[in-house]
């Protein structure tokens, strides 16, 4: 898709903030550090539209941004960070999970892992969750730019192997390189035209 325009829209910690639903929405949530806010500037071109941090923890609240006027994302904090203070730890749970069951905008969650890890308990957990909701989500393997072809190979058969992962796609990411850009693109405006 071709990125005309792309806003930061608001921060916000409880439903009373959010903005207006009346955009389709794609969340992105994964563990700490993983590259979620790095996937949105790459997804829109931007350098440093959703902050980023080599530091863990820095999304602490659902950050909304708007792409040319027709689509809503929202940047969650991640989730897994056991270094962070407990009050931020605390926080995530009720502001992930209230974001999840209220915001009827939804349209596709996509589950950022690692390339070169496995799914964690946290992941799995998030991505049950979804299934029993009925909340289409996706699974992308970002930093891919770190693993050779035959680590991606291997990978996929590693988490295909994962029952909860079997017959989804994997799609391979960097924010680096750009790689999975309009693959993800692709799979994004699929799911908004599938969706009600
Ligand atoms: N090599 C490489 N590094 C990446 C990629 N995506 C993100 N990073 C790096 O990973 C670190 C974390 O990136 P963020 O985008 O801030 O991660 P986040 O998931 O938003 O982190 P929190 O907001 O803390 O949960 C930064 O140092 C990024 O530069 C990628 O595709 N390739
Ligand atoms: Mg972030």
């Amino acid at each position: 898709m071709k990125v005309i325009s792309a806003e930061f829209v608001k921060s916000a910690t409880k439903p009373s903030e959010y903005p207006p639903g009346n955009l389709p929405e794609v969340a992105v949530a994964g563990k700490s550090n993983v590259g979620k806010s790095s996937l949105i500037n790459a997804l829109v071109n931007r350098k440093n539209l959703a902050r980023t941090s080599a530091q863990p923890g820095r999304t602490q609240t659902i950050n909304f941004f708007r792409v040319n006027e027709k689509i809503s994302l929202a940047d969650l904090p991640g989730y897994g960070f056991a270094k962070a203070p407990l009050e931020v730890r605390k926080a995530w749970k009720p502001m992930v999970e209230s974001y999840l069951q209220t915001r009827r905008a939804i349209r596709l969650v996509i589950l950022i892992l690692d390339a070169r890890r496995g799914l964690s308990p946290e992941d799995s957990t998030l991505l049950d969750w979804l299934d029993y909701h009925g909340i289409p989500s996706l699974i992308v393997l970002t930093k891919a730019d770190k693993l050779s072809q035959f680590e991606r190979a291997r990978q996929k058969k590693t988490l295909s192997a994962e029952p909860l992962l079997a017959d989804r796609a994997l799609l391979f990411f960097s924010a680096l390189t750009g790689e999975g850009k309009n693959e993800l693109w692709g799979e994004i405006a699929r799911a908004l035209l599938t969706s009600p």
